[in-house]
């Protein structure tokens, strides 16, 4: 029976991380921070599990981590953890270098330390990518449709464009590096952006799935509630499920040696079309008659589009993404219309 350890376990890919490892008979150690309220929401299912441990520590304190590692004898180390929302790391950019960048390095330094190391799972992101990407026919930016040619893939150029992508690259670089000169098992997973019914409010496909639900009940009910406030609309974004992005995770660590991975859906949305896509569940198609552009949401610096290309993870994983962008917006928006029906003023606006 394997053992994991599984920093940032209360999170969207923990919680699916642990559902997927405890089905393969894993002995799970998931990591939380200590909180004064609860924050154990998307694991509450796991807690009475026997093969399931939740422990308490913080990437940010080496000697916690050390003494778990070393406690555990763990066959996987997955490092989830981290300030991993992009607008937030504008207002907290020291808050997120110390979890997201060192914090890593934190735990690769006690793994290079231990004489049975274990095999370790770093999530980069394609925010790392920033403002790059690939290009076959010369196609401008300014005249992309959706599904054409640019791409990020794994020799596309790094230029991060906020303090979370730097922290990124960082931790990215690190373990990279632990890899080559000590010869850790260490693979990064560069995974583009991947929600589900679990994914955090704040986060922009979350935000809206819950306000579409919350119209909804409003509207039965006879009555109006305020508008949605977003930032950037025409970002373009490469989203898949959570669930499929975790059996990828797990996928790395399994092979025989160590390397990084693309994993993406390879097809392209902008945040329009992602609200468009949710207001059509509730046949609504003026969906800009409910939403207010704030101009405090535009981020100072932003990515502009994302489309990843995971040939390489298909090839040596055997690895493709199974949910398309109008099951994930029509399951996000079915979940939290189901939810919301029992909670009625559910709605985050700001
Ligand atoms: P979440 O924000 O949902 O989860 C982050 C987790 O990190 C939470 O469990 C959080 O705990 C924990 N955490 C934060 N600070 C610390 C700390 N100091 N010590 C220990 N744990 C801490 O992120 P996701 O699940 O969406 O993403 C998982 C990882 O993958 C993150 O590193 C993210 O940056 C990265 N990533 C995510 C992508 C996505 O689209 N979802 C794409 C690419 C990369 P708490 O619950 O207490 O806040
Ligand atoms: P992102 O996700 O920054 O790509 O990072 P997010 O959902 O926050 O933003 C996506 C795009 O939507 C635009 N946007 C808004 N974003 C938020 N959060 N709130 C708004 O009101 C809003 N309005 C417009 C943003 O400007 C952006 O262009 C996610 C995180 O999960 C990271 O941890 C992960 O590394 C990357 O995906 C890949």
């Amino acid at each position: 029976m394997k053992k994991a350890i599984i920093y940032g376990v209360t999170g969207q890919d923990g919680s699916y991380l642990s559902d997927l490892l405890l089905s393969k008979q894993y002995t799970v150690y998931g990591v939380t921070r200590r909180s004064s309220s609860d924050n154990t929401s998307r694991i509450t299912h796991l807690l009475n599990i026997n093969n399931f441990n939740l422990i308490q520590g913080d990437i940010t304190d080496t000697s916690s981590i050390y003494r778990l590692l070393n406690e555990v004898q763990p066959d996987e180390v997955y490092n989830l953890a981290a300030q991993s929302h992009v607008g937030t790391s504008f207002g907290q950019p020291q808050l997120t270098w110390c979890v997201t960048a060192q914090g890593c390095l934190n735990i690769l330094e006690v793994i290079r330390s231990m004489g049975n190391r274990p095999r370790f799972y770093q999530a980069s992101s394609s925010e790392m990518f920033g403002d790059q990407f690939s290009i076959r026919n010369n196609t401008s930016l300014n005249n992309l449709q959706s599904n054409q040619d640019p791409y990020q893939d794994e020799q596309t150029a790094f230029n991060p464009q906020s303090p979370y992508a730097i922290a990124k690259l960082a931790a990215h670089h690190a373990t990279t590096l632990y890899r080559n000169s000590y010869d850790l098992f260490a693979c990064s997973g560069i995974l583009f952006n991947h929600e589900s019914e679990r994914r955090g409010e704040r986060f922009v496909t979350r935000k809206i799935s819950r306000y579409v639900a919350n119209l909804y009940w409003a509207t039965q009910r006879g009555r109006s509630i305020p508008k949605l406030k977003l930032g950037n609309l025409s970002a373009k974004r490469d989203w898949g499920h959570a669930e499929d992005y975790v059996e990828a995770m797990w996928r790395m660590l399994q092979q025989d040696t160590p390397s990084d991975y693309v994993i993406a859906t390879g097809n392209t949305y902008s945040v329009e079309d992602y609200l468009k896509e949710a207001f059509k569940c509730i046949d609504t198609n003026e969906y800009m008659d409910y939403v207010e552009i704030d101009q405090s949401l535009i981020r100072p610096s932003e990515v502009p589009y994302l489309r990843g290309i995971s040939k390489k993870a298909e090839k040596r994983l055997n690895w493709k993404a199974s949910i398309g962008f109008k099951d994930l917006v029509s399951r996000m928006v079915q979940h939290d219309i189901q939810s919301s029906s029992k909670h009625e003023e559910n709605y985050t606006t700001t």
